[in-house]
């Protein structure tokens, strides 16, 4: 397939060298416009075309790995370029970004949404490193994606493993609930993510699981605040010494994902006027935080 890779950070670079080495013809849009790029993964590098509005013109495949708070910035001055039959991928922690997109886009145009639970870190080297295996699962973000099912083995096939999920929302709202507990949480006490296993996180995690799973229900995903917490546990212990993408973000004063994770779950409940005051508390903290970094 012939593919455009939006957003060469850990995960699109991850994408980007796995569906070379599968032998698809990749190219990349970046933020410097430099006409092309060399990516480099557990020491193997490849040196791809970039930001050349023909082969993006060409392209099957749009695959967006850009953090939610940049789509619209990276894809905006693009969209021109988007043949009518190309596929679209949006592929980034946290939710809301579809809404705007599907907005932008002809309703026959497929859309797709993608999340992944690979782990990807950048050495000081500028190298980046393949560093935990997870699964990854793509569905269709629209009425014209549900005919797009062979995407999941093309992904599969690069990077296992990769599956289709009919109800991508329900994948979605589940890694939406793990972000939505530990990033804000340990990004305002400054804590890894396993130290969310003391007893103390406790109560604050049984209320967020109660409002999560009142939302989530509402939005059709059949779930239990029993299913959510095991989930959140899970991810806890599996990545116990890690700190979180947000603690980093605020730690380094950088922007956060918040407004995609605890925003898009407040926006929700309000939508469907339920109370999520715990959550609501933490978005609050979070800025609260990012204020305080930026002032001291
Ligand atoms: O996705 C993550 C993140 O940090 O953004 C988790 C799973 C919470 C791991 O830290």
């Amino acid at each position: 397939m012939r593919i455009t890779l939006i957003g060469a950070g850990a995960i699109g670079t991850l994408w980007a060298v796995k569906l070379t080495q599968a032998g698809h013809s990749v190219s990349l849009v970046t933020r410097d416009h430099a006409s092309e790029r060399t990516l480099s993964l557990d020491g193997t590098s490849f040196t791809l075309p970039a930001n050349q509005t023909a082969l993006m013109q060409q392209s099957d495949l749009w695959l967006v790995c850009t953090k939610a708070y940049d789509i619209q910035a990276a894809l905006l001055p693009y969209l021109f370029y988007l043949h009518p039959e190309t596929l679209v991928v949006l592929m980034h922690n946290g939710m809301g970004p579809h809404q705007w997109l599907a907005t932008q886009l002809p309703d026959a145009q497929p859309l797709l949404l993608a999340t992944t639970s690979h782990g990807v870190c950048r050495a000081r080297t500028g190298d980046y490193q393949h560093t935990g295996h997870g699964p990854t699962a793509i569905g269709p973000g629209n009425q014209a994606g549900h005919a797009c099912t062979f995407i999941a083995e093309v992904f599969d096939h690069a990077l296992p493993t990769a599956t289709w999920k009919r109800d991508i929302f329900q994948s979605l709202w589940y890694k939406l609930a793990i972000n939505s507990v530990i990033n804000p949480l340990t990004a305002v006490h400054g804590i890894q993510n396993g130290e969310l296993l003391k007893v103390d996180y406790d109560p604050i995690i049984r209320e967020l699981c109660q409002e999560l799973a009142n939302v989530m229900r509402a939005e059709g995903v059949h779930t239990s605040v029993t299913e959510i917490r095991q989930q959140i546990d899970t991810v806890v212990k599996a990545t116990a010494n890690n700190y979180s993408s947000m603690n980093r973000d605020v730690f380094y004063q950088r922007p956060t994902e918040l407004e995609y994770i605890t925003g898009y779950v407040l926006q929700r409940a309000a939508e469907h006027h339920i109370s999520a005051p715990h959550h609501q508390q933490l978005y609050q903290a979070v800025q609260q935080g990012q204020r305080h970094k930026e002032s001291s």
